[in-house]
Order: structure tokens, then C-alpha cells, then sequence
């Protein structure tokens, strides 16, 4: 093997396999060194120090903000990139119509010229990272090989890495997922590195089948942290479909009744429905002794248990959160959660050395250095319409810090799981809440969902987007099988989770918000509890069962009959309409459908 001057590390595993795989991948990216990482304290403060010396990092002030690092990326790697996403299976039509596909042996030759020579003048790191509490039987392993020290500092806050996941592999049975990752930068001798080293060219690349993963170009978020999106989605997708389990875009939260009887919910929502503060929401005052406790945030792996009751693990161990919009008043778990040992990407930073975003405050700080390096004001931002923050800017923040972390959010037999709840952004059609009348009735209303789009960066606002269970850019195989999939889970269950459909975003006539939504959201998880528990009535209308208005806790809360009406109202014209959007959605992947999708539609075109 041809290496820099820096000799291998000695390998911190002695699995054989793993140590040919590593060697293998240093021979074909030649790096100038290999760093086992250990995991440890002392390792991450060392990884800190070099990245403020590379200028990827800068230290916060360390008295309002202590452990907490700043980075900016390059301003044409800040985001996930859907077109450059692959999933390269044997067959096209196991992908499906909804993801890219490249035939894998085209594709290995590709990666192979990428990744020649890529990591040159680089460190390569070995990073053993586990999905899920480290030997848990609901857990998986993973390593990531990546030349970028920024992903390792990450991964260190949202998985579980190092010395004690390579004891796991080390015992031998377990089945490691290799995740290749590079910046694709290489450094000529002598060259300068810049603080955020990418590449024009991007590859986000899965193979179903062999459960690998290769990512070029990106060292941002779901890009190049492997354990996230490509790790706990798509390939768990394929991993959960085949073994029996579920792998989902969901949020993990549980709900404690005054009687200290306790409900887990898990939920989906498009992206701009505000999912992380839902996860840590503020049960108001006024509703009495409910609390709302956080499993996780972004992904859920399900699986029945021995008794067939559902069951579920949050496989990260942090949180890589949007910020702008977060605050004290929008989610206060996650500023707490956020005030140390956090690292914070592409938002602004003020003259003594914090962090701002849009949102974080009402009052914006008189100035500060913007996501690009240069300086804002309110007022140029008045004239230019500059972000100080990106839209997409974010924390990484370690999940054991959040004040309404659940107990059992570490439990390696996972928490039951009650309810499922689907939701959108939609100003119509949608009431607030309602329940799926069973669990292929409740498949279907996941499987339509849909969120009208907000940023302008995904082409015009209030545009219907559907989103099938939030996974449309998530799962690594066809989204008819993925349903499918939904509906061959009810066999293995004693009992389903109930499945709901919420919508916080209804609008009037007046175009303003019907429902404040935020904490007296609390208020429709209060009737989903109950409807789960058997306490509450259910008013039956054509798409399922909504509440009736004296069966909803109004404490506090000045919502008037006529009011709740309108935000509960099903319009038979608009549904009529609405159901012409699942058929556009079922056309694309009709030949995968279940024939429980088309029943369904019929049953509620029927109910019309
Ligand atoms: O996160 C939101 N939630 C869930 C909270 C637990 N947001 C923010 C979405 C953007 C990411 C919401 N926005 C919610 C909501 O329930 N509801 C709304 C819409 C809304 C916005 C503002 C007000 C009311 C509703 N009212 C005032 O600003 C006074
Ligand atoms: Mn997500």
C-alpha cells in the first residue's frame, strides 16, 4: 500500500474484515494518514482544536456559550441535493419511479474515478458509529470512512461512535454498513486547504442489496453524515422491509397524563411543518398536569415485539436542527438544548462571539457577520433582502441535553408506540385532526399526505407538494412497495397504533391561521391519547373520525364552537378535488400500488 509519510494508526478493531476493508479504501483514495477514532473526550477537544486552526470552526465566546463551535460552509454546499441522490439497485423498477437510478455497475466505475486519489494530502478517518443505543437488538452499525474532520465532530454528537461500537463489531456477529465519504478536495503538496473543502461534482450514492453507501463531493448534513438520512432511511428501508420492521421519517414523543399514565406517539411531517418543535412541545399551563417528553426528533425504527405490540428507537443521539425560526417562544427544549457543546452551521455570528438567526430573537442584534462572512444590519437587510442566517442553517446539539428528554430514550427494547400521526402544511381542505378509521384507511391518509411548499427555493409558494409519509426523498426503494410494506405490518400486530392526521396550518377566509397552534397543539394530542385510551368520542364524518367540540380540553384556550367548526369542516367539493391529486400521485407508482390503496380510494370517493 502506497501512503503518505504519516504511518497507518494502529487499527482499534481486530476484526479482519474491517481492517482489509480500510486498507482497500486508503489504497484506492490514498490519504496522507488513517486516524482510528476512539470516540473519546480528548479526541473531539484535539478534532475542535485542528478545525479552528483550519479555519472550519471558530471558537464561541466560551462564558455564554461554552463547547459550542461556528462553521460556514461553502455557499454551493448548503443543503441535501435530491437530483445527485441515487439509489442504485440491481433492477430500475426495485427503485421505483421516485428515485434516481444508475445501473450499480456503471456506478462503481464512476465512484471509483472519484474516489481515486481523492483523500490525497488528508486524513482519512475510521469512524465505527452505531444507529441506535450501542448493543441494542434494535440497533445497527455502521463505519464511515471520510476525509472530513468537520463530519467527525458531528457524528460524534448524533450517533453513538468509537471505542465501544468497534467492540460490538469487534464480537464478530454483527453485520457492518460501509459508508464511504469524501470531500472530494484532494491537496497537492504544499497546497493550502480552504475551511470548507467540497466539490462542484456531487454524488449521494446507495446500494440496496450490498447495504452500502458512497457520498462525494458534499461535506454538509445529510450529505456527509452517513448515519442520518442514507444510513437510518434509505438503506434501513430496505433493511426493515426485508427483516420486518420499519424505518420511517417519524418523531418520537411521549405524552404523560396527569395520572402519570403514559402514551408514545410517533409522527411525520414534510419538512416546514416544524417537526423538532413539535418533538419538544410546551404542554400550556392551563391544560393541567400533561407533559410532553422527546424520544427523537427526525427518524424512528419500529419494530413489533415478541407480543406484537410496535416499538420504537430514535437510532440518533442528537439533533441536527434548522434554526431560523427557533426560539425561546417557538421551542424553548431546544434553545436549552442548544446553549452548549453544540456546533452551529451557516447562521450568523454576532461581534461577541454568539450565534443569531432569523427568528431567535424579536429584535435583531445592530449587527453581525452573516452565513457568507459578511456584514449584516437590519437596515442592508432591508435593502437587499440578505439572510444573516441561511434558511437551512443549523445546530448540532446532543439530545441528552434537552430538558424534556424521555426516560426511556436510551431503552434498547425502545418505546410502545400508541399512535401514529401524519401532517402537513395545507390552508384548506385539511381539518385540524382527524382518525383514520383502520390501519389500511390510516396507510392511505400517510400515503397522500402532502404540505404546501414554503421557501421560494423549491420553486412557487403554496404549491400542493405530496410527500408520501414524509419519505419521498427517503425511501431506497419503490414507493408502491413501500406501501405495501405499510400494509403487510398490520399481520405482524396484535393491535395497530391508531393513526391520525393533523393540520396546524388551516387558514380562514381572512387568509390568517385558524388554530395558534405551538403548545395548544397539546390540546389535539390530549384527544388522540384519549381516542387511543378508548375515553373520547369520535364524530364520524366521510374521511374518519374527528371530535366533537365538548370532547377537546378548552382551558385557556378561547376557541368557539363555530370556530373549531370551521377549522374541523369537510368540505365534500374540496375533498372531491383533493382525491383527484391522490390519483396524479398513485399514477406514478401504480403498478407497485397495493390494491388496498385503490380500495380505499373508492371507499372514500364512495363516502363523498
Ligand atoms: O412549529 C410550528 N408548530 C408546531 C409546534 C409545536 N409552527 C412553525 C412552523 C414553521 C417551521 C407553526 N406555525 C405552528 C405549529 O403548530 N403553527 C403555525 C402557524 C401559526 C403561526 C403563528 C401564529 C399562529 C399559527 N400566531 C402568532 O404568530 C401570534
Ligand atoms: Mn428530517
Amino acid at each position: 500500500m502506497k501512503l503518505g509519510k504519516s504511518s497507518i494508526a494502529k487499527p482499534l478493531t481486530t476484526n479482519k474484515h474491517l481492517i482489509r476493508w480500510v486498507e482497500k479504501m486508503a489504497e484506492l483514495t490514498q490519504p496522507a494518514a488513517i486516524h482510528w477514532v476512539d470516540g473519546s473526550q480528548q479526541e473531539y477537544e484535539w478534532l475542535c482544536d485542528e478545525l479552528v486552526a483550519a479555519g472550519t470552526f471558530i471558537r464561541l465566546n466560551q462564558e455564554k456559550w461554552p463547547g459550542c463551535f461556528y462553521a460556514r460552509s461553502d455557499q454551493r454546499d448548503v443543503a441535501r441535493i435530491e437530483d445527485r441522490t441515487f439509489i442504485c439497485s440491481f433492477s430500475k423498477d426495485n427503485a421505483g419511479p421516485t428515485n434516481n437510478w444508475v445501473e450499480p455497475y456503471e456506478m462503481r466505475k464512476k465512484l471509483k474515478e472519484l474516489f481515486n486519489g481523492c483523500m490525497r494530502g488528508r486524513t482519512m478517518y475510521v469512524l465505527a458509529f452505531s444507529m441506535g443505543p450501542v448493543g441494542s437488538p434494535m440497533s445497527r452499525i455502521g463505519v464511515e470512512l471520510t476525509d472530513s474532520p468537520y463530519v467527525v465532530a458531528n457524528m460524534r454528537i448524533m450517533t453513538r461512535i468509537g471505542l465501544p461500537v468497534l467492540q460490538e463489531i469487534d464480537k464478530g456477529s454483527v453485520r457492518v454498513v460501509p459508508c464511504m465519504h469524501s470531500v472530494g478536495a484532494p491537496l497537492a503538496a504544499g497546497q493550502k486547504d480552504v475551511p470548507w473543502p467540497c466539490n462542484e461534482a456531487k454524488y449521494i450514492v446507495h446500494f440496496p442489496e450490498t447495504r452500502e453507501i458512497w457520498s462525494y463531493g458534499s461535506g454538509y448534513g445529510g450529505n456527509a453524515l452517513l448515519g442520518k438520512k442514507c444510513f437510518a432511511l434509505r438503506i434501513a428501508s430496505n433493511i426493515a422491509r426485508d427483516e420486518g420492521w420499519m424505518a420511517e421519517h417519524m418523531l418520537i414523543l411521549g405524552v404523560e397524563s396527569p395520572q402519570g399514565e403514559k402514551t408514545y406517539v410517533a409522527a411525520a411531517f414534510p419538512s416546514a411543518c416544524g417537526k423538532t418543535n413539535f418533538a419538544m412541545m410546551v404542554p400550556p399551563k392551563a391544560l393541567g398536569d400533561w407533559k410532553v417528553t422527546t424520544v427523537g426528533d427526525d427518524i424512528a425504527w419500529i419494530k413489533p415485539d415478541a407480543n406484537g405490540q410496535l416499538r420504537a428507537i430514535n437510532p440518533e443521539a442528537g439533533f441536527f436542527g434548522v434554526a431560523p425560526g427557533t426560539s425561546e417562544k417557538t421551542n424553548h427544549n431546544a434553545m436549552m438544548t442548544l446553549r452548549r457543546n453544540t456546533i452551529f452551521t451557516n447562521v450568523a455570528l454576532t461581534p461577541d462571539g454568539g450565534v443569531w438567526w432569523e427568528g431567535m430573537t424579536d429584535e435583531p442584534p445592530a449587527e453581525c457577520t452573516d452565513w457568507r462572512g459578511e456584514r449584516w444590519t437590519p437596515e442592508i437587510a432591508r435593502q437587499t433582502g440578505a439572510k444573516a442566517a441561511h434558511p437551512n442553517g443549523r445546530f448540532t446539539a446532543p439530545a441528552s441535553q434537552c430538558p424534556s428528554i424521555d426516560e426511556a430514550w436510551e431503552d434498547p427494547e425502545g418505546v410502545p408506540i400508541g399512535a401514529f400521526v401524519f401532517g402537513g402544511r395545507r390552508s384548506t381542505t385539511m381539518p385540524l385532526v382527524y382518525q383514520a378509521f383502520n390501519w389500511s384507511a390510516g396507510v392511505y391518509v400517510g400515503a397522500t399526505m402532502g404540505s404546501e411548499t414554503t421557501a421560494a427555493a423549491s420553486g412557487a409558494v403554496g404549491v400542493m407538494r405530496r410527500d408520501p409519509m414524509a419519505m419521498l426523498p427517503f425511501c431506497g426503494y419503490h414507493m408502491g412497495d413501500y406501501f405495501r410494506h405499510w400494509i403487510k405490518m398490520q399481520r405482524s400486530l396484535s393491535s395497530t397504533p391508531r393513526i391520525f392526521n393533523v393540520n396546524w396550518f388551516r387558514k380562514g377566509e381572512d387568509g390568517q391561521f385558524l388554530w395558534p397552534g405551538f403548545s395548544e397543539n397539546m390540546r389535539v394530542l390530549k384527544w388522540i391519547v384519549d381516542r387511543v385510551r378508548g375515553r373520547a368520542q369520535g364524530k364520524e364524518t366521510p374521511i374518519g373520525w374527528t371530535p366533537y367540540y365538548d370532547d377537546m380540553e378548552w382551558a385557556g384556550l378561547n376557541i368557539s364552537r363555530a370556530q373549531f367548526d370551521q377549522m374541523q369542516e369537510v368540505d365534500r367539493a374540496a375533498w372531491r378535488k383533493e382525491l383527484i391529486g391522490h390519483e396524479e400521485l398513485f399514477i406514478d407508482v401504480h403498478d407497485h400500488l397495493p390494491p388496498e390503496m385503490i380500495y380505499e380510494r373508492e371507499l372514500l370517493i364512495c363516502r363523498m
